[in-house]
């Protein structure tokens, strides 16, 4: 592909949103710095304290524009049945009527960004180039943070005969002309009517899960919404894992964990926090790259206990969106290690004195690039991946044990599919528990039914296939204490996982995977009575029973294969056989 392609369609689109200016942005620091100051100029950016917190910025978004909108998020292809019984679907030409009108001029008076971009290290095979244009400049820094962006995308072009093509207009950011659609018969993207990390980032959750998806069930690999880490042990083999778990989570904080001194001698080696891209190599080993380049972590709650190398790595480069502003110009959040001062200016810009409600929003974000991560993993950049050994499925709920293992692939792929957790302030709406395969219900492009085929035809094509395990960091005393402390002291639930890999320990069977002998769980100085780690990994069989029809139920919704319709049949008689 020449550059001609790119500049075709960027005419076709300038001549009908009719922009007062075209930029084509080219990724530097200059054009990043111009930009910012033109921002702060405008009164649309604030310049945090430079001393605390060099090169920072904030951003405020419209009240109404904090979170992904699910229920305004659409898959658009000429059949129904390939957006399938969990996507909002339209067809193409029925998008196109809605949003054209939207698009139309929406430019005018504003200047329009080309902005390039590759998901992947150059030179991989794994990497695909995608072009956003946008009228938002905000769009603009968090992509130069976010992606590898601007002339380094160019200089690849001749790798790639396609590019996925996004448009995103702000618009008048009035949610009832809010639209993020995805056409994944044209790799094209059209996002109206809102500034939000996912829904105006299109290199994200539109491109690297929704567009991606779709390719890679055709092309035999995964687009996946995991975090990618390795942990290295004190006799310093690296293992590398995967981990997908719902928005809001703890995917970040995961993915960045510091070691606890009584783990002083392991090592965790960040590679993604949010999107992994996974192909069998020539070897028969899944290997994983991250396409993103940047992390847009949740800044509420994160503290130098829940996540020192973000807290640590936020202090400079970094763009926050939607936190507080103290009268030194800090950014400040519920969660952050030092006081509220007396007064504050809360995330939608208002000042406030007493701290009965949240100051910064529960979704306030931060942006900030990938390389200033002291614990970055040296196979960030490697054009073949990481080669993954394990993939934790992870969920928010008050039924899965701590941590447990499944049988074989199948079983973990029934186990990663009829995950269950609640919803939180990622998304708008109400918290629910829901079901969510792979944490990639709103982020899967096509029919989740295929997508769910797909999985199981993935362990076939795997020779050497990952270890599957499930966790859950969230279950609760009848006090509705969280009883695992979490955060750092998830390493003793990865040192088990590493274990059973590498055959150490054996472990007990129970009708729904195996959980660990209490010897093998490292549980030193943790506090935990006996009866709270009976609860961490009590299965209560009848209220797995009452899943198990909400599973029914689900799968019932999505017509699922036979081999997971099989695995539910299996299970269901272990639990049974063992009441
Ligand atoms: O808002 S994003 O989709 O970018 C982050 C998330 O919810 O996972
Ligand atoms: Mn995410």
């Amino acid at each position: 592909m020449d550059i001609e392609n790119i500049k075709n369609w960027v005419n076709t689109v300038s001549q009908f949103t009719n922009p007062d200016d075209i930029v084509w942005c080219n990724g530097s620091e200059d054009e990043y710095n111009q930009l910012t100051s033109q921002m702060i100029k405008n009164g649309t950016l604030i310049k945090l304290n430079n001393l605390q917190y060099p090169n920072c910025y904030l951003y405020r978004s419209d009240i109404n524009d904090v979170a992904r909108t699910e229920n305004l998020t659409f898959i658009c292809t000429t059949k129904k049945e390939d957006a399938g019984p969990t996507n909002n679907w339209m067809s193409p030409k029925d998008a196109k009527a809605i949003i054209n009108p939207i698009l139309k001029n929406s430019m005018s008076g504003k200047t329009m960004y080309v902005v390039p971009y590759l998901l992947g290290p150059p030179n991989s095979d794994f990497t695909q180039i995608g072009v956003e244009i946008t009228d938002s400049p905000y769009v603009v820094l968090n992509l130069k943070i976010m992606t590898r962006m601007g002339s380094i995308a160019l200089d690849q072009l001749n790798k790639y005969d396609n590019f996925v093509k996004g448009v995103h207009a702000t618009h008048n950011l009035d949610p009832k002309q809010r639209y993020i659609c995805h056409f994944p018969e044209e790799n094209l993207i059209l996002s109206v009517g809102s500034g939000y990390g996912g829904n105006a980032l299109l290199s994200k959750k539109c491109h690297a899960l929704r567009i991606a998806s779709v390719n890679a069930r055709k092309e035999n690999w995964l687009a996946e919404h995991m975090l990618i880490m390795g942990i290295e042990k004190p006799d310093g083999d690296i293992i590398y894992l995967t981990g997908a778990f719902p928005s809001g989570c703890g995917k970040t904080n995961l993915a960045m964990l510091q070691p606890p001194k009584s783990y002083e001698n392991w090592k965790i080696w960040t590679i993604g926090d949010d999107i992994a891209w996974l192909r069998p190599s020539p070897k028969g080993k899944l290997h994983a790259i991250n396409p993103e380049n940047g992390f847009f972590g949740i800044v509420s709650g994160t503290n130098q206990v829940t996540n020192q190398n973000a807290m640590n790595a936020i202090k400079k480069n970094t763009i926050y969106t939607n936190v507080a502003l103290t009268p030194d110009n800090n950014p400040w959040w519920e969660g952050i290690d030092d006081p509220a001062p007396n007064s504050l200016i809360n995330w939608s810009g208002k000042t406030v004195n007493n701290f009965n409600e949240n100051v910064t929003h529960p979704n306030s974000r931060f942006t900030s690039p990938i390389e200033q991560y002291p614990n970055l993993s040296k196979n960030y950049n490697n054009v073949e991946g990481a080669p993954i050994s394990v993939m934790i499925f992870g969920s928010r709920n008050q039924l899965a044990p701590l941590v447990y293992e499944s049988f074989d692939w199948n079983h973990g792929v029934f186990i990663g599919a009829t995950m269950g957790s609640k919803t939180n302030a990622t998304m708008a709406g109400a918290p629910v528990v829901r079901r969510d395969p792979m944490a990639m219900l709103p982020f899967c492009g096509y029919n989740i039914t295929d997508y769910l085929t797909h999985w199981v035809d993935m362990g076939s094509r795997i020779v050497n296939k990952p270890r599957i395990f499930h966790v859950n960091w969230f279950k609760k005393d009848n006090n509705g204490k969280y009883i695992w402390p979490g955060y750092k002291e998830n390493i003793r639930v990865l040192e088990w996982i590493i274990k059973r890999v590498n055959n150490q320990v054996s472990a007990v069977e129970t009708p729904i995977g195996y959980i660990p002998n209490i010897e093998d769980l490292n549980l030193k100085s943790l506090n935990l009575s006996d009866n709270q780690f009976k609860l961490l990994f009590n299965i209560d069989i009848d209220q797995w029973l009452t899943e198990f029809k909400i599973i029914n139920d689900f799968f019932n919704k999505i017509h699922v294969n036979n081999t997971l319709q099989k695995q539910y049949t299996l299970v269901k008689e272990r639990l049974v056989a063992s009441e």
